[in-house]
């Protein structure tokens, strides 16, 4: 059977490809030789890449990669590392814990900018709505969240808050659910698509922290319509390394105030008739955003400096 097929990366490991054909097959591919040379600098085949696959009866070639709509990228100590998560991704949700383990603006922001350093708006989800204290928490995240345009959903996979909402927005095009170990992804998806059947695993009892039960990032094809990435928690979510002067347009409502500074380069820290700092004394900026901000630019202006 020989012929060229197009089809989307579900999985990748050990150099086998997991590519599900348009026709809905699922196969295992390799890489052509020269698409390995690549590989090797940098610009890996990840999940969620269209390609073509070719077909000798034996065995079954990836030819070629189509350029990416878009990239989730999370960046690395040094350049070199900058790890491309997934391609081709028409929406990215962001999922903390409000409890257990609790969430912090520090945390969120940094997420936040994970995904805008990659050109994407992410949707905020806040988990464990359950837990006692929580609603309280997920209204004061909201509050700031939601103010400053990021759409926010208050889940819990245990007595089913926003999943119906949940639900609506991975049935179409492809998503990823990114986050710290332990906060519910899997289980988030096992709720909405039981068919899944994720593994899903208990917190540390010493940390409180998750145990990394996810590994290697998959996309899973829905009974509903649409595909959607589980990805692996990650313990340490600092240190990317975001040139310095691109982290004021990782923070949506710093790009609209900084038309307005005086310095079209001005990096909101410490120049005069700076827009954002006015906001900011006025308390139109959230103080935790204007600390996230000032402490994510001080970690990627460190980072360059390396
Ligand atoms: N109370 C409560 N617990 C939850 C909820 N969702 C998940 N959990 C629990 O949180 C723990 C971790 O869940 P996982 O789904 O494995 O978390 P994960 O984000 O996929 O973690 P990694 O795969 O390690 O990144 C499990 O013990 C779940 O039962 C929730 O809405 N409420
Ligand atoms: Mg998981
Ligand atoms: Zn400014």
């Amino acid at each position: 059977m020989d012929g060229v097929q197009s089809g989307i990366v579900h999985e990748g490991t050990g150099g086998v490809y997991s590519v599900v054909l348009e026709d809905g097959f699922r196969v295992e591919a390799t890489l052509r030789g020269r698409l390995k040379q690549e590989q090797r600098t940098g610009n890996r085949v990840v999940i969620g890449d269209r390609v073509t696959v070719s077909d000798s009866g034996e065995s079954r070639t990836i030819e070629s990669v189509e350029a990416r709509a878009t990239e989730l990228v999370r960046r690395g100590r040094g350049r070199r590392d900058a790890k491309i998560l997934a391609a081709n991704l028409d929406r990215v949700f962001a999922v903390v814990a409000l409890r257990a383990p609790d969430a912090t603006t520090q945390l969120i922001d940094r997420i936040l900018v994970l995904v805008e350093s990659s050109g994407m708006h992410p949707i905020l989800v806040l988990n464990k709505a359950d837990l006692e204290g929580a609603v309280e928490a997920a209204g004061r995240l909201a509050a700031i969240y939601e103010g400053i345009g990021y759409r926010v959903v208050t889940t819990s996979t245990k007595d089913s808050t926003g999943l119906a909402a949940l639900r609506q927005e991975i049935c179409s095009g492809s998503s990823a659910f990114i986050g710290p170990s332990g906060v519910g992804k899997s289980s988030l998806l096992n709720a909405i698509a039981p068919e899944l059947a994720l593994k899903t695993g208990e917190l540390s009892k010493k940390t409180g922290t998750g145990r990394h039960t996810t590994v290697g990032s998959r996309l899973l094809s829905l009974e509903c319509g649409g595909v959607v990435a589980d990805t692996p928690g990650f313990g340490d979510v600092g240190l990317w390394d975001v040139p310095p002067d691109m982290i004021a347009g990782c923070f949506p409502e710093f790009a609209e105030l900084a038309v307005d500074c005086r310095f079209r380069a001005c990096s909101h820290l410490h120049e005069p008739d700076c827009s954002v700092q006015t906001a900011l004394e006025a308390g139109r900026v959230h103080q935790t955003r204007y600390a996230s901000y000032e402490s994510l630019h001080a970690e990627a202006k460190e980072a360059a400096q390396r």
